[in-house]
């Protein structure tokens, strides 16, 4: 069999898997939002359901793009005043902010103070003017992956178009050369190879999404699965 073959299967075994999960509730500890009030009294750093990496590991459809630097464009459409087409020229001096956040997959690993460099969302926000109807922002990806989340929760002061891990470009088994980091969702919900965003007014399930993944996916009220309303 050609390795593409090979690849093209083992990625789907690793959707089929991960759609069966979803479709089984796997994970799930039961009474999230109990537990999340336990978590926060006991000022632990670990959401319902989760623990604690030492290591980094990799996630993804079984395709690591390689987008250069130099090709790199983030377009941004839909429900803007400022739709904008960058390269890296245009990007690079906004992208200085340094932040340390913690990350939570939804296959139950959370790895604790990564310190990433880009460019904060609210300052893409600021350029970019919303307009009134625009509600959700659709992240899509140079490996034909999309992922649904809340204007409110990428409008987080936390939140970074990631181009740095730990000082270094990130790789690209993580999604160099840029990628989104949304600390208060699950890693889903951060895409990786990230190259636009649209900003639509109603919700629109994407890739996991569709596989019986949550619409939102906020790990302190154990929202791993769902999918979009029947
Ligand atoms: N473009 C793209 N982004 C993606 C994914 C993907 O398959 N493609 N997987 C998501 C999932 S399920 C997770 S857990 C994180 C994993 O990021 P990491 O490989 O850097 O740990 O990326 C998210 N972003
Ligand atoms: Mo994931």
């Amino acid at each position: 069999m050609s390795d593409e073959g090979l690849l093209g299967r083992v990625k789907q075994k690793l959707i089929a898997t991960k759609q069966r999960w979803a479709g089984e509730g796997r994970l799930l500890t039961g009474a999230p939002a109990d537990r999340s009030r336990a978590a926060r009294d006991e000022g632990t750093r670990l959401p319902p359901g989760q623990r604690e990496v030492k290591n980094w590991p990799v996630l993804d459809l079984g395709v690591q793009p390689h987008v250069p630097v130099k090709s790199w464009r983030l377009d941004v459409d839909g429900l803007v005043a400022n739709p904008i087409s960058w390269a890296w020229a245009d990007f690079a001096p906004h992208a200085r902010t340094a932040m340390t956040s913690d990350i939570h997959c939804v296959t139950a690993w959370s790895r604790f103070d990564n310190r990433w460099t880009g460019m904060p969302t609210r300052a893409l926000l600021d350029i970019l003017q919303p307009l009134p109807d625009a509600r959700f922002v659709i992240q899509h990806s140079a490996d034909g992956y999309a992922t649904n989340v809340p204007l409110a929760d990428f409008a987080g002061e936390d939140v970074l178009l990631a181009h740095s891990w730990e000082g270094k470009p990130l790789t690209k088994e993580h999604g160099g050369p840029v990628r989104l980091v949304l600390p208060k969702l699950y890693f889903w919900k951060s895409a990786k190879w990230l190259t636009r965003l649209e900003f639509v007014p109603e919700d629109r399930a994407c890739f996991w999404e569709l596989r019986g993944y949550h619409m939102r996916g906020d790990p302190w009220a154990e929202e791993r699965y769902g999918g979009p309303e029947p």
